[in-house]
């Protein structure tokens, strides 16, 4: 495992999968996300048997190379069986303190947070980054609660030095905003595995967040 954790603070955009929304497979969005420039993409499987999900995995970490950071959504045992970067867990899923025990030192923790308590409770237990979540509306998770809107992301930010990563109904459209707003990063789950050409898409994605940086 080589430690990628200082390559965190250099993302912009953030692929997470999702096969029940994807068009072409998730093995296809992640190589063509990758090609495309993304840096960091979130192994996020919720069907499946272990093995399958483990063999998966083991195909998108060599997608992943050496350059973009490889995490898996919620399994630290999966994460830990093909020697992933680290893990996206969730306010329900495994304490943090335990995943960090488990993971090591060296591992990425990332944890989604829905609030300034929470995202400073997760920079002191260890958090590498928080997903903060649902800025907008959206049907790709059910649970995913009230949207907070682009203009709090700054008040997270501020609250905490770890990199905010913004997730929720993120689009080409509002993803100005999202940025102009104060996050670090995004995630893009629907507008990427939902159109005909990730590859375009995660292109333009990462254009548009560019140019919108250097006139923030
Ligand atoms: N939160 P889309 S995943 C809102 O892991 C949300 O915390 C997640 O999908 C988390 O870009 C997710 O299609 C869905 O809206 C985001």
């Amino acid at each position: 495992m080589s430690n990628k954790r200082s390559l965190l603070e250099l993302i912009d955009f953030y692929l997470v999968t999702d096969s029940s929304l994807s068009r072409k497979g998730t093995l296809s969005d992640v190589g063509n996300a990758v090609e495309a420039g993304c840096r960091i993409v979130q192994y996020r499987e919720k069907s499946g048997s272990t093995r399958d999900m483990v063999l998966e995995a083991l195909q998108i970490k060599k997608q992943c190379g050496s350059e973009t950071i490889f995490l898996v959504n919620d399994r630290v045992d999966i994460a830990l069986a093909v020697d992933a970067d680290g893990v996206h867990i969730g306010q329900d899923d495994m304490p943090i303190t335990i995943a960090r025990s488990l993971l090591g030192e060296d591992r990425i923790i990332g944890l989604t947070v829905h609030n300034i308590t929470e995202a400073i409770e997760a920079e002191r237990n260890g958090a590498d980054y928080v997903g903060l979540s649902p800025i907008f509306n959206t049907s790709t998770k059910k649970d995913a609660g009230e949207s907070i809107g682009p203009q709090r992301i700054q008040e997270v930010k501020d609250a905490i030095s770890i990199p905010v990563v913004a997730i929720g109904g993120i689009d080409k459209q509002n993803c100005v905003e999202v940025i102009r707003g104060g996050a670090d990063s995004l995630v893009a789950i629907s507008a990427i595995v939902c159109s005909d050409d990730v590859k375009r898409e995660t292109k333009d994605f990462i254009d548009i967040i560019r140019k919108t940086r250097l006139k923030c």
